[in-house]
């Protein structure tokens, strides 16, 4: 599939994904949605030669400013409830990717651009960042899992706040409410995301996918989490991964984890 508002760009195993309509303040529209659905889907990014993967903005001034707000005017009920699906899937499988997604967050983070980065694995942010759901000041509610994932990083009372009001909190107390990891600066803030992705390189790929699982499944209604942490334990004992890293331990090296 020929991108066209997206960028990719592939470095030492680390995929950097930049939503590029830094006229519209990168929202997504039709286009990004569908490009993100390619690479996230069996064709798109081939994640066994990949140990990370950034989504990030255009400009430097957001990451993404929510749906495209002028593709709204043509919808109906039928219609807005697809397209809704249709983002809430292309998210999860964002979430449930086996490698390890992280939103560098350069600047406004609304909306669906917010419910993006909640989906990521990792989220960091610049400075300038802000953060909200200002979807009720349209008279709509979030459709791409805004009222589900914000209650998981800043609890119900806050995510109730942020919803109601469509506030907007800014880098520090995003940071202070969990929502991000790392404040930095807009300039340092893409050295900042490889070298989180490069130290997480460095572990065992099948270890990582299996963490990003088990950790989805507390959130997940219909998965017993404890029971999918102890055959997750026990998979990884009995793979050749971990009989690497174990002898990597026990011969005081470095372990090899992919050739
Ligand atoms: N959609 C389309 N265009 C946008 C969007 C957007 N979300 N945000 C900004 N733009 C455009 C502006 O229209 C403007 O275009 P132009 O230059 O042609 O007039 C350009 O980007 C620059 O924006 P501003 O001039 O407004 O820049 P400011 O610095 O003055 O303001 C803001 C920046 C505060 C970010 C402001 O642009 C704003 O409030 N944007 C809208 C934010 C918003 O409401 N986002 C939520 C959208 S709803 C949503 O995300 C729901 C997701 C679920 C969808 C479910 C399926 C239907």
């Amino acid at each position: 599939m020929e991108l066209k508002s997206l960028l990719l760009d592939i470095k030492d195993r680390i995929a950097t994904i930049t939503i590029n309509r830094p006229k519209a303040l990168n929202a997504i529209n039709k286009d990004v949605m569908s490009e993100l659905d390619y690479l996230f889907s069996e064709g798109g990014l081939e994640f066994k030669s990949l140990s990370g993967i950034i989504i990030t903005g255009s400009g430097d001034k957001a990451f993404i400013a929510g749906a495209d707000i002028t593709e709204f005017t043509d919808l109906d009920e039928k219609t807005g409830y697809d397209k809704s699906k249709a983002g809430h899937d292309v998210f999860n499988k964002i979430e449930n990717c086996s490698v390890p997604v992280l939103a560098a967050i350069n600047g406004f983070s609304l909306g669906g651009g917010n419910e993006l980065a909640m989906a990521c694995h990792i989220r960091i942010c610049s400075d300038n960042a802000k953060f909200g759901q200002p979807e009720v000041n349209l008279g709509l509610t979030p459709g791409y899992g805004g009222t589900q994932r914000l209650i998981q990083y800043l609890g119900k009372g806050r995510a109730m706040q942020l919803l109601l009001t469509g506030d907007m909190i800014d880098a520090h107390e995003a940071l202070n409410y969990g929502l991000v990891t790392h404040v930095t600066t807009l300039e340092e803030l893409p050295l900042t995301a490889l070298k989180i992705l490069t130290k997480i390189s460095r572990k065992g790929p099948e270890a990582i996918a299996r963490t990003i699982s088990c950790v989805n499944a507390y959130f997940d209604k219909g998965s017993d989490g404890y029971e999918m942490e102890m055959k997750s334990f026990g998979e990884a004992l009995a793979s050749a991964e971990s009989t690497e890293g174990v002898q990597a331990f026990i011969e005081k090296r470095r372990p090899v984890f992919r050739k």
